[in-house]
């Protein structure tokens, strides 16, 4: 295991030794952020501290029933932490509104599975080798010795789920599928989850989704797939942009295309881009030079420009990845 032994034992210390303990995901969180941050908060529980959870952004519908509305701060007051646990977070503007605390943290501890994580915390326990944050919190929890309850399997299934892709990406590994089979031995109802996360879209957001599909363009013979969620799309149709999900996947799901990318379009000047590759190319490599981070198969950035010069600077850029 490339487990740092010594820094987790080192948190555990940290746990027992604070009193007020803040867990913060990334903005904009998606299954493995939103697992891996309940993961720890049900963990955390039986030790009677103080507890607050810091998330920017909406749940997307398909987690809500797995986050009670009241357990997620909803601004940062200045509250100072003894100890602040950072999951899934690549660099500390992803912290987004609640970016701060790290500066209000007499501890910080970051764990995360971004190759591109940038070690800001006092203790960093990072292992890109892992499929997911969720992943390798369970590792972690592991080493306390404490019983893992179900629902704390149940938080860390879904973070393994949707970061792996229903464990179909390349970073499923052995080791993964073993401790899914840990976790389903906890009381993880497979086919429960399967229809809570996957098989529960509102028509709206299906209505969305087709829209935002119907706007693929393909270059480069057809290896390059781009297309955008707008904020017309997300007005027209009543949705949450956290709420459409998959449209990346399923640009790759074309035969010729070797790198799909989706633009969403979160205001005027402020686009977010995702970028997924299914061989060779190295999209966080491309994701760094535009101060964004990631995987060699999935990264991405954030520009403050307009989708359409967005657009054009994608088209531009992968134009010598594919020899034009
Ligand atoms: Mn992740």
């Amino acid at each position: 295991m490339n487990l740092m032994m010594n820094d987790v034992k080192e948190v555990f210390n940290l746990i027992n030794s604070s009193q007020n303990i803040c867990i913060a995901g990334h903005k904009a969180p998606d299954g493995d952020c939103i697992g891996s941050v309940m993961a720890l908060y049900e963990f955390l529980k039986p030790f009677n501290k103080k507890l607050t959870v810091y998330i920017d952004g909406i749940i997307p519908f398909n987690y809500k029933s797995f986050v009670k509305e009241d357990v997620i701060a909803k601004e940062y007051d200045n509250n100072e932490f003894d100890l602040l646990f950072v999951l899934d977070c690549s660099d500390a503007e992803r912290l987004g509104k609640f970016k701060d605390v790290l500066k209000n943290a007499k501890k910080s501890v970051c764990i995360d599975h971004h190759k591109t994580n940038e070690s800001y915390a006092d203790i960093n326990i990072i292992d890109s080798s892992m499929s997911s944050t969720g992943e390798l919190l369970y590792d972690i929890l592991k080493i306390s010795g404490r019983q893992l309850t179900k629902q704390i399997a149940e938080y860390i299934y879904i973070a393994i789920l949707t970061d792996t892709g229903k464990f179909s990406y390349s970073n499923t590994t052995g080791k993964t599928h073993e401790k899914t089979a840990e976790l389903i031995e906890l009381g993880v109802d497979v086919a429960e989850i399967d229809n809570i996360v996957y098989n529960s879209k509102p028509s709206n957001v299906v209505k969305a989704f087709i829209e935002c599909i119907g706007g693929i363009e393909l270059y480069y013979d057809n290896k390059f797939g781009i297309t955008s969620i707008t904020k017309d799309i997300l007005e027209r149709n009543n949705v949450n942009m956290g709420d459409i999900d998959g449209v990346v996947e399923f640009i790759r799901e074309i035969k010729e295309v070797e790198v799909s990318c989706v633009l969403k379009e979160y205001e005027e000047k402020n686009t977010k881009v995702s970028l997924r590759s299914k061989n060779d190319i190295d999209v966080s490599a491309v994701s760094v030079k535009f101060r964004g981070g990631g995987h060699a198969r999935a990264a991405g950035f954030e520009i403050d420009d307009t989708v359409e010069n967005t657009k054009k600077l994608l088209i531009e850029t992968f134009k010598e990845q594919f020899g034009e």
